[in-house]
Order: structure tokens, then C-alpha cells, then sequence
């Protein structure tokens, strides 16, 4: 390789190396205003699930049997006719218990039941029932008789 020749690449070479650093910074600078840019979308859908405890009512589901499972009823919310048994069926291995919120003789009030075990109820005056397991106050559903 000539004298000429290495020169040309030295210049070359250190072209690159300049320019890639110069690069390298405006590169640095435009991650830097990008990494600015998202920040108002974040604060977007802050309260997109809420639901209360008892559950939407506008959720409810025409069903006269509800499962107990992994600590909750399901479904949440549902919705008979007057004179209709509606029957639950604990599938957890822990006790539960369907007890009305408002306690009344038209609404439910059972003894706890094991794994497997049923309990049933008839509605027979139209309303908005809210109940919950009697040994965890947390589980909350709501039956819809009319
Ligand atoms: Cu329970």
C-alpha cells in the first residue's frame, strides 16, 4: 500500500469514526425527545374496570344456578322471575354461605355448605337481592327477581 493510499484511508477511517460519533449524539438527542413524547398517553385509561362489589347490574345473566368457585360467585349477577329456585353449588373445598344483605323472610339466609354441596332459594317477591358469603363479607353477588 502506498504512502498516498494510507493516507486516504486514515482520512477515511477517521471520517467515519467522527461522523458516527456526531451520530451518535443526535441519535442520543432524538431518544431523548422521544423518550418525552409518550408521557401524556400514559394518564389515558386510568378508570377503564371499575366495578362495584356486588357487580354491574347491567351485567346480569338469566340463570337460576350460580356457582361458587375460588372464593367468588358466578356468575355475579343474575336475574329470575318470581317463583323461580335459584340453586348454588360451592366448588371450593372452604365452607360458603349465601346470606341476604338485608335480611327478610323473601330473601336468603343459608347455613354454610361444604365442597359439592347445594343450597337452593325461591324468590317469590320481585326486587334486587344483594348477598354475601356469610363467613367472608367480601363476596358480594346480587340476584334480580321480576
Ligand atoms: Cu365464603
Amino acid at each position: 500500500m502506498s504512502m498516498n493510499k494510507k493516507i486516504i484511508v486514515g482520512i477515511v477511517l477517521g471520517l467515519i469514526i467522527v461522523g458516527g460519533a456526531v451520530f451518535g449524539v443526535l441519535a442520543m438527542r432524538s431518544n431523548k425527545t422521544d423518550s418525552n413524547m409518550p408521557m401524556p398517553a400514559t394518564s389515558s385509561d386510568s378508570n377503564s374496570s371499575s366495578s362495584s362489589a356486588s357487580g354491574d347490574t347491567s351485567k346480569a345473566v338469566e340463570a337460576t344456578a350460580v356457582a361458587i368457585d375460588n372464593f367468588a360467585f358466578s356468575p355475579q349477577v343474575i336475574r329470575v322471575k318470581v317463583g323461580q329456585k335459584v340453586t348454588w353449588t360451592n366448588k371450593d373445598s372452604t365452607q360458603h354461605s349465601i346470606v341476604a344483605d338485608s335480611s327478610s323472610s323473601d330473601a336468603p339466609d343459608g347455613s354454610p355448605i361444604s365442597q359439592n354441596q347445594t343450597y337452593s332459594f325461591t324468590f317469590m317477591k320481585a326486587g334486587t337481592y344483594t348477598y354475601h358469603c356469610g363467613i367472608h363479607a367480601t363476596m358480594k353477588a346480587t340476584v334480580i327477581v321480576d
